[in-house]
């Protein structure tokens, strides 16, 4: 999979893809990151990327043009699968979703700022529209960092445990059951007697017990559906 992000503070955005598991991934040619400063595609000497709003109103907007350059340059050289705008009046996103944008082979992400971008952009160079949740942040970089998360480590060979995604909370509309490791007793707080039992059937029906447990207490919007 390759990854472009559109961003007028690519170092915002560096850092959580020099650790861990998206390093890894990197690392691995599981997935390539490409950062595009849009300073770099404006018009200007004063490399502007944003402007006042017609007809009045506080705070700057996003201008079409050095988005349009950008983007024409990067769709003259491959195609793209989705062209996501991260803003908080997308949809929210959920493993449902960063499950379809997994398989995509290429994907652009444009990070917004300031009031957020031009109408004209999100109606003619947008194909999806990507929110991480009901609070404003702002820019869009973390929550590019976090849709680029949620999203590589679902690419099939990233996790090393390949069922590891597979258990994830939310995979199965489930949030996850509790886990323990050792010690089997701290502080005099005891792990639960089932899994030394090595009854395996019995500890996967004990763990789907408490996953629909654990759901129905928190998340009962998930059993919904
Ligand atoms: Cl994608 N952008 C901004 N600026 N704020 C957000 C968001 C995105 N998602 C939730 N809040």
């Amino acid at each position: 999979m390759r990854i472009d992000i559109i961003t007028v503070l690519p170092e915002l955005l560096k850092s959580p893809f020099e650790a861990s598991i998206l390093k890894r991934a990197i690392e691995a040619n599981l997935v390539e990151i490409h950062f595009h400063n849009l300073r770099d595609y404006t018009t200007d000497n004063y490399k502007s990327i944003d402007d006042t709003q017609f007809g009045g109103g506080a705070g700057m907007v996003m201008m079409v043009e050095p988005i349009h350059k950008c983007i024409n340059k990067l769709t003259s050289e491959r195609d793209y699968g989705e062209i996501i705008y991260m803003t908080p009046d997308g949809e929210t996103l959920n493993q449902g979703i960063a499950n379809q944008i997994s398989i995509k082979e290429n994907i652009i992400i444009l990070c917004g700022h300031y009031k957020g971008v031009d109408q004209r952009v999100r109606d003619h160079l947008i194909t999806r529209e990507i929110s991480i949740g009901d609070y404003v942040l702002s820019g869009g970089e973390l929550a590019a960092a976090v849709l680029c998360d949620a999203v590589i480590r679902l690419i099939p060979g990233v996790l090393g445990n390949e069922t590891s995604a597979l258990t994830d909370s939310f995979q199965d509309n489930l949030l996850a059951p509790p886990i323990y490791t050792k010690p089997r007793e701290y502080n005099g707080w005891k792990v639960p007697e089932l899994l030394f039992s090595g009854n395996l059937p019995k500890i996967e029906e004990w763990r789907e017990e408490q996953a629909y447990k654990r759901t129905k207490e928190r998340r009962p919007d998930l059993l919904e559906d």
